[in-house]
């Protein structure tokens, strides 16, 4: 049922979301193993045009192995929060921070993926992470699986294309839901899920090549299914470990719009919906939909299942649904329409009714009321915003001031949307901003496509000195946080 609120709850969770390739560094200290990310090398723009830089493949990855490229690795060495992570907290609390949002690297727990015995330096450096956030009353919400899998389980299985991680992914879990039980109350299993069907690498570990006759979707649909088992079988194994504890799916909700009022672009605009929430149902609603099958049929996708799994997927729903929202995406049968560039829906056109931005991702404020009224419906379960943001280039003045205006605009104006939603009667726990701290981007690699309130001094090539600077959205954030959402 919904209610009518006025507004956001005295207990809205307000925050900032980071990946630990994104941020951490210290790729191979302390008995950390490879994980998929520290593969992906910076290509930069002139080479790369707009398209991501997600997908590695078997043959380059035993070459960096074997030192036969060169290449750089940003997401290696992030912004070294391994090493400044009392400092960036410090600056979280100062923004009044209700709640942070990180991932474990499962590489940095267990090395290989498929070790007998966790790695207990890994397991301390979290400890002090959530000891450290407790210390300033900020609740942790935990990914387990934010585009790192152990490299080893790449190399070994080709990833979740093998049934085999749903075990390791298990023992993983348990491992961290017993050590952390206290100290983390959210967590969510798999960042993105539906990211796997357009990079089987960042979003599953998965060298979809090795797979002999069948096609990129064939392969990502199939890893996809072991991660819903996986991820319904550490939903029940939190449930058993953790009182009070809640546990998430996440999607990039990836909102969709008809062109034209033409049906057939309705009809289109509706289908790419559908492959988007099919995640979603999965993990919300415990089934797979009806409304997937034909598309299953036509792409000739045969998922293989064991007896059991659509009882584990029915049983071990999610407790809430997680999702970014950063664009909005417009589809059309028709032969017109100027093409969007930097969009994983390689159908999408323009919209000319909103702007863009440096990287071609259209900015929508109200699509975010949309999707959060949409998935609410549907589910009606507690909805989290767990990524949204501006990727923009920023300029240091002289002084050392940072004048990100067109940040706080894109914010402030999804924000706003965001409180109509909670109006319409949307069950909204919280928010956490994309990026809070400048950090790697995820499908450039590059440092210079900047999320952050807190500006991070490190250039495309890696050169800077990682020294910390507060942007004027920073002090903006701060009072949105202490205001509840009421100065915007
Ligand atoms: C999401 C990912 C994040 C992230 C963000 C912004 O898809 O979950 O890891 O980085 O997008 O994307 P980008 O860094 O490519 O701008």
């Amino acid at each position: 049922m919904k209610s009518q609120h006025d507004g956001f709850s005295e207990n809205f969770l307000w925050g900032g979301a980071t990946a630990a390739n994104q941020v951490e560094g210290a790729y191979n200290l302390d008995g950390k193993g490879l994980s998929t990310a520290d593969m992906i090398p910076h290509i930069p723009k002139e080479k790369r045009g707009n398209s991501f830089a997600m997908d590695v493949t078997a043959d380059y990855i035993e070459k960096v192995l074997a030192g036969e490229v060169q290449d750089r690795y940003p997401k290696r060495h992030g912004i070294d929060f391994y090493h400044t992570y009392k400092e960036d907290i410090a600056l979280f609390a100062e923004l009044g921070f209700k709640v942070f949002r990180l991932s474990i690297n499962w590489a940095r727990i267990f090395p290989n993926g498929d070790d007998k015995a966790p790695n207990e330096v890994g397991l301390k450096f979290y400890d002090h992470v959530l000891d450290e956030l407790r210390k300033y009353n900020i609740e942790p919400l935990v990914t387990l699986s934010h585009y790192e899998t152990p490299l080893a389980l790449t190399r070994k299985y080709n990833g979740w294309y093998s049934r085999e991680l749903i075990g390791f992914f298990e023992k993983y879990a348990e491992t961290v839901f017993k050590r952390y039980k206290d100290k983390v109350k959210y967590w969510i299993t798999f960042n993105e899920i539906n990211v796997i069907t357009h990079s089987p690498y960042t979003g599953g570990g998965v060298l979809v090549e090795k797979v002999k006759g069948k096609t990129k979707e064939q392969v990502a649909y199939q890893a996809a299914h072991h991660q819903f088992v996986a991820s319904a079988l550490v939903t029940k194994l939190a449930h058993e470990i953790i009182p009070d504890v809640s546990v998430g799916c996440m999607i990039a909700r990836m909102l969709t719009y008809p062109a034209t009022n033409h049906p057939e672009d309705i009809l289109k605009a509706r289908q790419q919906n559908n492959k988007n929430l099919f995640f979603t149902n999965v993990q919300a609603k415990g089934e797979y939909p009806s409304f997937i099958n034909r598309y299953f049929q036509e792409q000739n996708i045969v998922i293989e299942k064991e007896q059991g799994d659509d009882e584990i997927i029915k049983k071990h729903t999610v407790d809430y649904i997680s999702f970014s929202y950063y664009t909005s995406t417009s589809v059309t049968t028709q032969e017109h329409g100027e093409k969007v560039t930097g969009n994983l829906i390689k159908s999408a056109i323009k919209n000319r009714h909103l702007e863009t931005s440096d990287w071609g991702w259209q900015i929508d404020p109200v699509g975010i009321r949309i999707a959060l009224n949409d998935l609410y419906d549907l589910y009606k379960k507690p909805l989290f915003i767990v990524e949204n943001g501006l990727g923009a280039y920023d300029k240091v003045e002289e002084n050392g001031e940072i004048h990100d205006q067109y940040r706080i605009d894109y914010l402030s104006k999804h924000i706003q949307q965001m409180k109509e939603a909670v109006k319409d009667g949307v069950e909204l726990l919280g928010y956490t901003a994309w990026g809070p701290i400048d950090l790697v981007s995820m499908s450039t690699s590059e440092m210079s496509k900047r999320y952050g309130f807190i500006y991070v001094d490190q250039d495309d090539d890696g050169n800077g000195t990682l020294k910390r600077s507060k942007k004027d959205s920073f002090y903006w954030y701060q009072n949105v946080i202490k205001t509840n959402g009421e100065s915007l």
